[in-house]
């Protein structure tokens, strides 16, 4: 072996090590929150081909989850705010959320800065072409932290998961 062959063996070992990278898993998505009551995201996307979803969100703040908790939330664009207002009723304790909620397809806990949480959910409750929501339901929240989830568009995919800042 002579040393070309060497540097196009360890040529090759880099680009397996980014294709790696830039392929990761699809169907585990995360997503930041912050103390400034944002998520780094609006828009999450996940290719059909994934049986099961997992999202973590993390909290890279410093205040604690009782000023400036957040949440994870799925639902239907359209059940948005009807579990919004149930989450309020619910209250502090429950962590916003009502309990044993139909519409509720997917919900971390409240994580608060430093925390992170992760939920995974199978996509038999999804469907291509629907419009869902993700948001926090932390009292007032959900006017900034809201996003847009869609099962499927794949030609999107990589752009939307990009993280915005
Ligand atoms: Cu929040």
């Amino acid at each position: 072996m002579n040393n070309t062959t060497l540097l196009q063996l360890a040529g090759a070992g880099v680009l397996l090590l980014a294709g790696a990278l830039a392929h990761a898993d699809p169907c585990k998505l995360e997503l930041t929150s912050n103390d400034q009551m944002q998520f780094n995201v609006r828009e999450l996307i996940v290719p059909t081909e994934c049986a099961e979803v997992e999202v973590t969100l993390r909290h890279s703040g410093k205040l604690p989850a009782k000023t400036m908790g957040h949440d994870w939330v799925l639902a239907k664009d359209s059940d948005m705010s009807g579990i919004i207002t149930a989450g309020l009723a619910a209250g502090a304790s429950r962590g916003y959320l009502p309990e044993h909620d139909a519409r509720i397809i997917a919900a971390t806990p409240i994580v608060g800065g430093g925390e992170s949480a992760t939920v995974k959910f199978p996509t038999t409750a999804l469907q291509p072409g629907t419009r869902y929501a993700f948001f926090c339901t932390s009292p007032g929240h959900s006017t900034i932290m809201r996003g847009t989830f869609k099962f499927g568009d794949n030609s999107r995919l990589v752009r939307a998961n990009e993280k915005t800042g």
